[in-house]
C-alpha cells in the first residue's frame, strides 16, 4: 500500500522532504500540499515534476479524504496549529522541528495525543538517525571514553535572513542540540546560563550572534554549545565529548583532502540540506515504514516537549543573564 503524503509548506525543508518522498524513499507519494504562497507550491511541484492537488489552506490538507498522512514544513509558529489539527482528525504526522513555540504548546500536543490514546506525531529531530551522531553515541554507551564530564559543541551556519532574531538562536537553531544531546548522554538539563560575546558586524539590531549556551546536567556534565548563526565561512555542527578515558568527537562529513598550491585543504559543507541529507532519508522512511506497521518510534512529542522545555528556560537565561533552572516534568507511562 503506498501511503498518500500531504505536506503544508513548501519552502526550503517542504520542497526537499517532497522531494525525497517522491524520488528516493519507498512506499509513500506526495498528493496534496499547501502554502500560503500558493503560486510558490505550485512552482515548487512543477520544479519537483510531481503532481499533487494544491489547497489554499494546510487544515484542508490534513481534512482531505486523500491524505492518510501529514508532514508539517510551514514556519515555526504554525506547528502546534497543524499538528493538533492532525491530531484531532486520527492522521500520523510528521511535524518539523520545533513541535511549537513553548513548552507550554508542545503540552497541548502532548495531551491532544495521549487523549487520542495512540501515537500519532513524529518531531523532525534527525540527528538521532545521523550516522556519525550514532557512531559518537556508541564510544559512549559502550563506555569507551569511561563517563562523560564535559561536552564542547557548535552550531553554526554560515547566515541567516533579517527576519531571524535572537530568541530564534534557541528555538530554532539551539533546538537541535536540546534534543540530540540528551539522547547522546541520556540525561537530562538541570540548569543553563546564556552568554553574549562581542556581536558580528555581520548580524543586524535584532540578533545578538553569537551566543554561549552553558549547561549543567542532572548527572553533573557540564556543557557549552556556541550558537554562530553568521559564522561566513561554512554550515559547520561540532560535539567533542571529554570522557574519564578519553575523548570522541562528532566525525567530519566526508571530503576529499587535496593538495595543491602550496596547501592541505578539506571542503566544508555550507547548507544543512547536504550536511544531513542521509538523516532526514532515513527519518521520513522510518516513519513512513512505522506508519504501516502501526507503531510511530522515532522522535516523540514528549521529545518536542523536553527539548521546548529547555529552550523556554534558556530565553529566560537569554534575557536575564542568570544561571536559571530547567523543570523537567516526569515522563508519562504513555511515552515509555
Ligand atoms: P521557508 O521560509 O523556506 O519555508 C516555510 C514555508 O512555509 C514558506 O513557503 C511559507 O510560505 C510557508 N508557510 C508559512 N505559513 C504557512 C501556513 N500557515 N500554511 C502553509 N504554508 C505556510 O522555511 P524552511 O527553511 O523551509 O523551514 C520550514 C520549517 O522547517 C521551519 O519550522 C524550520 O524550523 C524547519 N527546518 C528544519 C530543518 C532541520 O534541519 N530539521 C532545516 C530547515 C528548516
Ligand atoms: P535507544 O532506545 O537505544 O536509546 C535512546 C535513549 O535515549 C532512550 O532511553 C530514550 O528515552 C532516550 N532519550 C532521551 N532523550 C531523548 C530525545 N530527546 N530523543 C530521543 N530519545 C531520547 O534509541 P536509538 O535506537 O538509538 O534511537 C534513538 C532515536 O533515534 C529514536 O527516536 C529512534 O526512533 C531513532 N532512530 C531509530 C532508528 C531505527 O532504525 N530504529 C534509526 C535511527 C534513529
Ligand atoms: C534550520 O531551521 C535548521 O533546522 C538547521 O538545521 C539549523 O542549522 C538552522 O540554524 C535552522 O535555521
Amino acid at each position: 500500500m503506498t501511503l498518500k503524503l500531504g505536506v503544508i509548506g513548501t519552502g526550503a525543508i517542504g520542497q526537499e522532504h517532497i522531494r525525497r518522498c517522491s524520488h528516493v524513499l519507498q512506499g509513500a507519494q506526495v498528493v496534496a500540499v499547501s502554502d500560503i504562497n500558493v503560486e510558490g507550491a505550485r512552482a515548487a511541484l512543477q520544479r519537483l515534476n510531481i503532481e499533487a492537488e494544491v489547497f489554499e489552506n494546510g487544515h484542508d490538507v490534513i481534512q482531505s479524504p486523500n491524505v492518510d498522512a501529514v508532514l508539517v514544513t510551514s514556519w515555526d509558529p504554525t506547528h502546534e496549529e497543524f499538528t493538533l489539527a492532525a491530531i484531532a482528525a486520527g492522521k500520523p504526522v510528521f511535524c518539523e522541528k520545533p513541535l511549537a513555540m513553548s513548552a507550554e504548546g508542545c503540552r497541548r500536543v502532548v495531551d491532544a495525543e495521549i487523549q487520542a490514546g495512540k501515537r500519532l506525531v513524529q518531531v523532525g529531530f534527525m540527528r538521532p538517525y545521523d550516522a556519525g551522531y550514532r557512531a559518537l553515541k556508541k564510544v559512549i554507551t559502550d563506555g569507551d571514553i569511561g563517563e562523560p564530564l564535559m561536552l564542547h559543541c557548535a552550531h553554526r551556519n554560515p547566515t541567516v535572513p533579517e527576519n531571524y532574531t535572537t530568541p530564534m538562536a534557541i528555538t530554532n537553531t539551539l533546538i537541535h542540540e536540546l534534543d540530540v544531546l540528551r539522547w547522546l548522554t541520556n540525561d537530562d538539563y538541570k540548569t543553563v546560563q546564556v552568554v553574549f560575546p562581542r556581536v558580528t558586524s555581520k548580524s543586524h539590531s535584532q540578533l545578538k550572534d553569537p551566543q554561549i549556551v552553558l549547561f549543567e546536567t542532572q548527572k553533573g556534565v557540564r556543557i557549552d554549545v556556541e550558537i554562530f548563526v553568521n559564522c561566513a565561512y561554512g554550515y559547520d555542527i561540532q560535539c567533542e565529548v571529554v570522557g574519564e578515558e578519553g575523548i570522541a568527537r562528532l566525525p567530519e562529513p566526508s571530503s576529499v583532502q587535496l593538495r595543491k598550491e602550496a596547501r592541505l585543504s578539506n571542503t566544508i559543507l555550507v547548507d544543512w540540506k547536504d550536511r544531513f541529507i542521509e538523516a532526514y532519508d532515513v527519518e521520513l522512511q522510518a516513519f513512513i515504514n512505522d506508519i504501516k506497521a502501526g507503531q510511530l518510534t522515532g522522535p516523540s512529542a514528549w521529545d518536542g516537549f523536553a527539548a521546548s522545555v529547555a529552550a523556554d528556560a534558556c530565553i529566560k537565561a537569554q534575557n536575564s543573564g542568570a544561571i536559571e533552572p530547567v523543570e523537567m516534568p516526569p515522563r508519562p507511562a504513555f511515552y515509555n
